[in-house]
Order: C-alpha cells, then sequence, then structure tokens
C-alpha cells in the first residue's frame, strides 16, 4: 500500500508538469480526488486492514489527498497567469513612444457655429436647451398655434412614425416645453425667459443648394414684462456681428408664421456672391436666415403665461445655413455628404 501512495505521489506531479490548461487540469482534480478518484479508492481498501496498520495507512491517504488539492490549486494559479500573460501577448500591441501629432478629427462646421452662437447667447444670459428629435403633433404644431388642417402646415411637412410622431420640421417644438419649464420663475420671481434650444430638424422637401431634408436651426425665446421688437432687433444684431466679425448687410421684411405676431424674415446679403445672385441664394442675393417675431399672445396662453402682462419674442435661426454663410460653402448639400476632406478644413475662431 504504502508503494502505491509513494507512486500516486509521483504520477501527480508528473501529470502536473504536463498540463498546459486549467481546463486539463479539472480532469486531474477529478482522477485524484472525484467521487471515483484513486484517492477514495484507496480509503475504500482501508476496510481490509485492521488496527494501528489501518489508523497509519488512513493517515498517509489523507496526506495525499491534502498534498494532491494543495498542488492542483498552485498548478491552477501557475496556469491562469500563463493563461492571461499569453492572452496579452496575442492582444494588439500599442507604442506607447509614437509622436502625437496624429489626425485628431475635427469638428464639423454646424458644430462649430453652433457653439459660436451658444458662447454668444450664453455670454447675454441666455439658457442652452436640449430637446428631443421624435415630439408629437401638440409640440410641433398645435402648442404653437398650429391646429389639425391649419395651411401653415404645408410649408412644413415631415416624417411620420406608425405611432402618430414626428420627426421634429422646426424647433419651434421646444417653445412650449420652454414657456411652461420657466414660467413659473417669471411669475413668481420676475426672472425672464431667456432660452435657445440648437436641434436637428427634418422636412420632406425637394433638395437644392439651400434645402436640405435634414438641417439644423437654432431657436431663441425671450420673455418678461416690456420686451418689444427693439430686443429682438438687438439681440439679432449682436448675434450676427458676433458670428461674422464684419459688417453684413441684413434686411428686414415681414413674413408669416402663426405663432408670432408681427413676423418678419430676416435675410442676410449673400456672402457667397456678394448680393450680385448665384446659385446658393437662389440667384437673389439675399438668403432667408433667421425668420422672428413677437410671439403670439395665443402661444404664451399655450404655456400658461398670461400675455397681458408678460410679451416677448421668438427667432427660429437657420444654423445650416449660417454656417455656409460663414465659411463660404456654396451649397448646403455637401454639410451632409460626409467628405472628411472638405468638412475638415474649418476651424474655431475663438482658437485662432
Ligand atoms: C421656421 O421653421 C420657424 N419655426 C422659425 C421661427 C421661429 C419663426 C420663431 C418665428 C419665430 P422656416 O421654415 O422659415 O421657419 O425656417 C427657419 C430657417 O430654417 C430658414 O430661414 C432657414 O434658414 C432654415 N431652413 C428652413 N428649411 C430649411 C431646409 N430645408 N434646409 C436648410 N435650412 C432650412
Amino acid at each position: 500500500m504504502d508503494n502505491k501512495i509513494s507512486s500516486l505521489r509521483a504520477q501527480l506531479e508528473d501529470e502536473l508538469s504536463k498540463i498546459k490548461s486549467t481546463v486539463d487540469l479539472d480532469k486531474v482534480r477529478v482522477a485524484y480526488l472525484g467521487k471515483k478518484g484513486c484517492v477514495t479508492e484507496l480509503l475504500k481498501g482501508m476496510k481490509e486492514l485492521s488496527g494501528e496498520s489501518r489508523k497509519e495507512f488512513g493517515k498517509k491517504v489523507n496526506e495525499l489527498k491534502q498534498l494532491a488539492a494543495k498542488r492542483i490549486e498552485e498548478r491552477t494559479e501557475e496556469l491562469k497567469k500563463l493563461e492571461i500573460e499569453a492572452e496579452i501577448a496575442a492582444m494588439p500591441q500599442f507604442d506607447i513612444t509614437t509622436p502625437a501629432d496624429l489626425d485628431r478629427g475635427s469638428y464639423h462646421p454646424i458644430t462649430l457655429v453652433q457653439r459660436q452662437c451658444e458662447s454668444i447667447f450664453k455670454s447675454m444670459g441666455f439658457t442652452v436647451e436640449d430637446y428631443a428629435e421624435v415630439v408629437t403633433d401638440y409640440e410641433c404644431f398645435e402648442s404653437v398655434n398650429i391646429p389639425k388642417h391649419h395651411p401653415a402646415r404645408d410649408m412644413q411637412d415631415t416624417y411620420y412614425l406608425e405611432n402618430g410622431q414626428l420627426l421634429k420640421s422646426q424647433t419651434s417644438a421646444a417653445q412650449n416645453a420652454i414657456i411652461k419649464k420657466y414660467g413659473k420663475g417669471l411669475k413668481e420671481n420676475g426672472v425672464p425667459i431667456k432660452a435657445i434650444f440648437p436641434g436637428r430638424c427634418f422636412r420632406n422637401e425637394a433638395t437644392d443648394a439651400t434645402h436640405e431634408n435634414t438641417f439644423f436651426q437654432m431657436e431663441g425665446v425671450m420673455v418678461d414684462k416690456d420686451i418689444s421688437i427693439s430686443n429682438l432687433i438687438y439681440f439679432m444684431k449682436t448675434m450676427l456681428s458676433e458670428v461674422f466679425r464684419k459688417d453684413i448687410k441684413v434686411r428686414l421684411r415681414p413674413g408669416f408664421f402663426p405663432f408670432v405676431e408681427p413676423g418678419f424674415e430676416l435675410d442676410i446679403n449673400c456672402l457667397i456672391c456678394g448680393g450680385d445672385g448665384c446659385p446658393s441664394c437662389n440667384h437673389s442675393g439675399w438668403l432667408e436666415l433667421c425668420p422672428c417675431g413677437m410671439i403670439h399672445p395665443e402661444v404664451l396662453k399655450e404655456g400658461g403665461v398670461d400675455p397681458e402682462e408678460y410679451t416677448g419674442f421668438a427667432f427660429g435661426l437657420g444654423l445650416t445655413r449660417l454656417a455656409m454663410m460663414k465659411y463660404g460653402i456654396k451649397d448646403i448639400r455637401d454639410l451632409n455628404s460626409g467628405r472628411l476632406k472638405a468638412l475638415a478644413q474649418f476651424t474655431d475662431d475663438d482658437k485662432e
């Protein structure tokens, strides 16, 4: 019996040294320590012994059992370590000494103008709000005074989901929620509502040099006591002179939007052709950039603000067209083209 125990010890060491994976190691554990393993078999043989020799044999089998458990445990740890090292060696290697002047990408021109406009309006006390792209008919139209079947809906066909929701055709879709959100502060503490909310808009329409089916707008609203058209013109002028940092010609003409009264179209003299007329301005010399007006009393009422006490202005800046004018991009479709070579050449002029 003693010989058997000694040869099992030697056999265990031999098997452990040959094993290369933790999976195979489990087979050794079962062969030695499992229910039908050799240690269990040895213990069964004890019944043939008696007295002192039985006690002595039991002790030796137990020692073998403990040794086998310990050695299997140790070998498991060794193999786990080796397996991790092999996994690391198989991973792609990085050279940390590579110079850092790799192409780090760039911001899209629309992101650049959006950030610039945000920082201009923030400096004038406006908050920047985010809003969903999928909205309800109420948010996009009804809450801004465009009831169902109103002819103004024809100007903004969009994409509808089967559940009746739609991809917002204008950032005005957030007006009602913003007026409701800040109306409490206005009434209770006299804090004016001053917010801008940039966002992606969608329209089901034919594309050309100035029209895309997916484009960005940036809406702005201000509501307080005694807000007038002069305030609106002041903020528009400040924003444009900060964005372009040069004198540009603008014109204000009457425009109809059911959510403002009076309403205006703010056009910018085309910076691509200098006003002579080209495809980028539909050969008119002017580009519709930022419709605006005094918020309609019905829209204030719908947002829970008393139009007898408060007035406000709203504007809907065409951010994509602003990027075209600022960076001299002739065709709006280039902005959604994904052509990185063309899009990567613009920089943030605050950082120049
Ligand atoms: C509106 O969307 C109104 N919600 C704007 C508004 C807000 C008016 C608040 C009054 C008060 P309009 O459909 O004209 O209006 O679009 C506003 C601007 O978005 C346009 O002047 C233009 O610069 C831009 N725009 C409109 N449609 C497109 C298009 N298909 N592609 C690119 N830019 C567009």
